[in-house]
């Protein structure tokens, strides 16, 4: 059995990517530019700074200071805290406490493992605090997804080796890190984003204990 589930937050235990799609979008509206959901795909994952140097370049007579990228990241933020303000906890994705609650059964640690800084306050909303034993978010990591050390850091902070571990990602960042972290990665989503992973379900109703763990061993 694997030694440790790492759970990336937006997009795999709740909807906050559509929220941070929809901030984005706003923030877009407000420069000029049309961020659509193809385009989205490559900020899922991505810390604040860098989806918004990414969406920047798509207008290269966009040339900002660094003063003003601050604003329209903090602008992005606060439009995303007024959407995630009805966050409660009836929004925890299909099937997602079930696997919560089968990993705890297991004796199995449960870890956190997302780019976000609003992390550990969407995850109290959802109520769902106790089932972790480590949380990683935004303030805990130098280098965001793709690079491994997301995941790294929540299985080094439990002594568990890289290969005992499970990384569960709707972003192909996400899948990247865990990949690049020589753990066993689970894709939540479409296969066109995320062939990468080890193994891919369509949604998280379809995310099974048994059938990852069978995967898992082979
Ligand atoms: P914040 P995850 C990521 O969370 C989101 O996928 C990404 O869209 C967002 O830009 C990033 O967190 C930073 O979030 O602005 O709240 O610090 O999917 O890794 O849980
Ligand atoms: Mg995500």
């Amino acid at each position: 059995l694997p030694k440790l589930f790492i759970f990336d937050l937006d997009g795999v235990i709740t909807d906050t990517a559509e929220f941070h799609y929809l901030a984005w979008k706003k923030l877009g509206e407000k420069l000029g530019v049309s961020i659509d959901r193809n385009f989205n795909e490559q900020l899922k994952g991505i810390s604040r700074m860098e989806s918004l140097e990414r969406i920047l370049a798509l207008d290269p007579s966009l040339s900002l200071s660094e003063e003003e990228k601050e604003i329209l990241a903090t602008d992005k933020n606060e439009y995303y805290k007024q959407l995630i303000e009805t966050v409660n906890e009836e929004q925890t994705l299909p099937g997602v406490e079930v696997l919560l609650q089968t990993i705890k059964e297991n004796n199995i640690k449960i870890a956190l493992g997302s780019a976000s800084k609003n992390a550990s306050m969407v995850l109290e909303k959802l109520g769902l605090t106790n089932y972790f034993d480590y949380i990683v978010d935004a303030a805990k990591v130098k280098k965001g997804k793709p690079d491994p050390e997301t995941f790294t850091t929540a299985a080094d902070a439990l002594s568990i080796a890289y290969p005992d571990c499970v990384g569960i990602e709707d972003a192909a960042a996400g899948v990247h890190a865990i990949n690049d972290a020589n753990m066993f990665s689970v894709g939540v989503g479409s296969m066109d984003h995320l062939a990468k992973a080890n193994f891919v379900v369509h949604d998280t109703s379809k995310l099974d204990f048994e059938e990852i763990v069978q995967h898992f061993s082979n």
